[in-house]
């Protein structure tokens, strides 16, 4: 993904009106927006086209099948309209070879889970994150999504994935910082609830802007 503001808005909001009108109030301040299942299962699919047109989109679905399932899921996000699709790497290599190379058709880019940022991810997936962004590697895979709640393991996986992009969740609602995981080596940060629980959308994300410029 292109780097211009660095922001990502994760839109969990499960109202497809205020979806689109929160996506009209930031597109000017993200380079991205990311959806998932709280979303589209409410929304249906179409949303991933409607909120395309404002700015790329993300689909975070956490693929995490067989190959012949995560090729078709990857698909029909890709076919909706998203420019990237989130999945996960603990299904080995043969699944996510598969979401590769679904991405590599579609023209579109597959970001991999490694070690998630909220707390329950030190039980399992902390673990192996090092792993998991090798195979990212390997795969040839787009970028990582690394935790934003934990600069310092941002800081160990960019030595791993070198110039591969990391997108980073967990700012504010989980506590991250925005500031801290780009100084750590992320190259976009994710934010949900600060911007869109916020009565100004756009002025939030506008102000999470300007404190990754400073950095
Ligand atoms: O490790 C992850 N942590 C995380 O929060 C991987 C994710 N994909 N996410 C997603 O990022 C989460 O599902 C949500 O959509 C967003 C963070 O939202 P918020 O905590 O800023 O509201």
């Amino acid at each position: 993904m292109r780097k211009k503001t660095r922001l990502i808005a994760a839109l969990d909001v499960t109202d497809k009106n205020k979806a689109l009108s929160i996506s009209k109030e930031i597109e000017y301040f993200v380079d991205a927006i990311k959806v998932g299942y709280p979303l589209v299962l409410e929304s249906g699919l179409g949303i991933i086209g409607m909120i395309a047109e404002f700015a790329p989109v993300i689909a975070d679905f956490k693929v995490a099948d067989i190959p012949n399932t995560d090729r078709l899921i990857c698909a029909s996000a890709f076919e909706a309209g998203a420019s990237a699709v989130i999945v996960h790497g603990f299904t080995g290599r043969d699944s996510l070879m598969e979401c590769v190379n679904s991405g590599s058709e579609h023209h579109g880019e597959i970001y991999v889970v490694t070690e998630m940022s909220h707390p329950g991810a030190l039980d399992f997936l902390a673990p192996v994150a090092h792993k998991l962004a090798h195979l990212a590697v390997e795969c040839g895979a787009s970028g990582i999504v690394a935790p934003a709640t934990r600069p310092e393991s941002v800081r160990d996986l960019r030595k791993i994935v070198g110039d591969m992009s990391i997108i980073s969740p967990g700012v504010g609602a989980q506590g991250g910082s925005a500031a801290e995981a780009i100084r750590a080596g992320a190259d976009h940060v994710i934010v949900g609830r600060t911007i869109y629980n916020s009565k100004s959308p756009g002025k939030e994300a506008d102000k999470i802007v300007r404190e990754i410029e400073n950095v």
